[in-house]
């Protein structure tokens, strides 16, 4: 089992990253047993969760003329736009019904500021606006973060390279999660976690 600093942040497991959902990851509900698997060998997870408001900055529906998965420039840097998704209070933005961690101590929410998205479970997309995370995991001791969830190429990879900058020994455990893969997003996420010292691994390589 890994030790009591260490921490499971579970990613984005939310119904609109399902298949049927608004922005469904393909296969995204395949990792949910594994996932509730690895859970039971942490005594400590984080869940976060994708929580809009209406009309958020990264829908596509908020930039007349332009199209779900194009690329534009914002104040902060370029922003995918998405389909609109994960909006506070709505059955997209709950959690997955097979999702089954009653022990986990906090759920994180974030892209709830209109004009900044938010991937990473640290630092929105500014890079600079934090959500709270890392002096929660500083206060309770944690050293090592895990990373599982949705999707690979984004939530997962921006959580996972915030978590290295922040100095936490990080591994993200690769078939517990399931990418988008939009213009070769996936092979670029890879590509920067493997350069900030991301480890990459099996689940059966978590010890139970
Ligand atoms: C995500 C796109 C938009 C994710 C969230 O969870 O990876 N991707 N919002
Ligand atoms: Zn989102």
């Amino acid at each position: 089992m890994p030790d009591s600093n260490s921490v499971l942040i579970v990613t984005d497991i939310q119904n609109d990253f399902l298949p049927g959902g608004a922005l469904a990851v393909t296969d995204g509900d395949a990792i949910v047993p594994l996932v509730n698997d690895l859970a039971r060998r942490f005594a400590n997870v984080v869940i976060t969760q994708d929580w809009h408001p209406a009309g958020h900055i990264s829908f596509a529906s908020s930039h007349p003329g332009r199209s779900a998965f194009e690329t534009i420039d914002l104040r902060y840097g370029p922003q995918v736009l998405w389909p609109d998704h994960c909006i506070q209070g709505s059955q997209g933005a709950a959690l997955a019904a097979g999702l089954d961690i009653p022990h986990a101590q906090l759920i994180i929410r974030k892209g709830y500021h209109a004009h900044t998205d938010s991937y990473s479970a640290f630092f929105e997309a500014d890079r600079k606006t934090p959500t709270g995370l890392t002096g929660y995991l500083f206060e309770r001791s944690i050293e090592r973060v895990f990373v599982v969830g949705l999707a690979t190429d984004f939530c997962v990879s921006w959580t996972a390279q915030d978590a290295r900058e922040h100095g936490f020994e990080t591994v993200m455990i690769e078939d517990a999660c399931r990418a988008i893969d939009t213009e070769g997003s996936l092979a670029k996420a890879i590509a920067v976690m493997d350069r900030a010292g991301v480890r990459r691994v099996h689940s059966a390589s978590v010890a139970r």
